[in-house]
């Protein structure tokens, strides 16, 4: 209640449903996404359903200058960010002779470059206030591999390399870190991973509902504590299912 939690990737799946819940729960949020069109949406229904504070801003995370510079613009606005849901995040599902360099790059560049980015932009007001939680949606493809996703993944495991690596170098500091390891969620994130639709097709039955992971996320939220990994059963069954 009445916490700043700022979402990158507000715009659909897990950050929209996170964003509306944190809302429902009094939480102050502030939106981050590239489509604007759809952050306004959300926000004009946030304040339609809830009396809570929601703003947001337009911004490529992997701008890494514009990260900067709309960071320091939201905190000025706001104070400060109890929350950052480092959610943004996209996939491209090839084989590795398929994948295609410049795919790789930008995946790195938004997965890994803008979510390091963000974080070190809210640092300086947590430490400041010595606490915060910085919450990084990684995947359990950071910590197991499937075939035709090698970018992705290890795109992903950096983002869990990163997390624990500043988990420790934090730990004496009232700021918490976390990592969210989800297997395969129904959103829109493999309308760009798998355009075949072959992936979706064989693990449909496994995958969990945007709905269900922001719940608990919301209750990472409130009980802050080091990883979250959502209904292990399910993810080895899509893991299984690919080997
Ligand atoms: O996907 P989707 P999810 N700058 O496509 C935003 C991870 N994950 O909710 O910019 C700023 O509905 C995009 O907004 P827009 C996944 O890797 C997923 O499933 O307006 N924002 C949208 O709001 C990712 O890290 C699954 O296009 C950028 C959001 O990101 C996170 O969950 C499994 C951006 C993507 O929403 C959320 O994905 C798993 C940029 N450059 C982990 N590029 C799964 N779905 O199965 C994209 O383990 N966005």
């Amino acid at each position: 209640r009445n916490k700043n939690i700022l979402i990158t990737g507000a715009s659909s799946g897990i950050g929209e449903k996170v964003a509306i819940k944190a809302a429902e729960k009094g939480a102050n949020l502030i939106l981050v996404a590239r489509s604007e069109e759809k952050l306004k949406r959300i926000r004009d229904g946030i304040q339609e359903k809830t009396s809570a504070q929601c703003i947001y801003y337009v911004l490529d995370v992997s701008d890494l200058d514009q990260v900067q510079l709309i960071f320091k613009k939201i905190i000025k606005e706001v104070g400060s960010i109890d929350i950052l849901l480092n959610n943004a995040g996209f996939g491209i599902f090839d084989s590795i002779e398929e994948a295609s360099l410049d795919d790789m790059k930008q995946m790195f560049s938004v997965n890994v470059l803008g979510l390091i980015a963000c974080t070190k932009a809210v640092l300086p007001t947590m430490l400041e206030k010595n606490g915060g939680h910085i919450i990084n949606i990684a995947s359990q493809a950071g910590k197991l591999a499937t075939p035709k996703s090698s970018g992705y993944s290890a795109t992903k495991h950096a983002v869990l390399g990163f997390t624990n690596s500043i988990r420790l170098e934090l730990k004496d500091t009232g700021i918490y870190v976390s990592a969210v390891n989800p297997g395969p969620i129904e959103t829109n994130f493999f309308t760009t991973a798998d355009k075949s639709g072959t992936y979706v097709k064989n693990v449909k039955r496994y995958m969990l509902s945007s709905d269900r992971v922001a719940s608990q996320i919301i209750s990472l939220m409130e009980n802050p504590r080091r990883e979250l990994n959502i209904p292990r059963w399910m993810n080895v069954g899509s893991i299984l299912y690919l080997l």
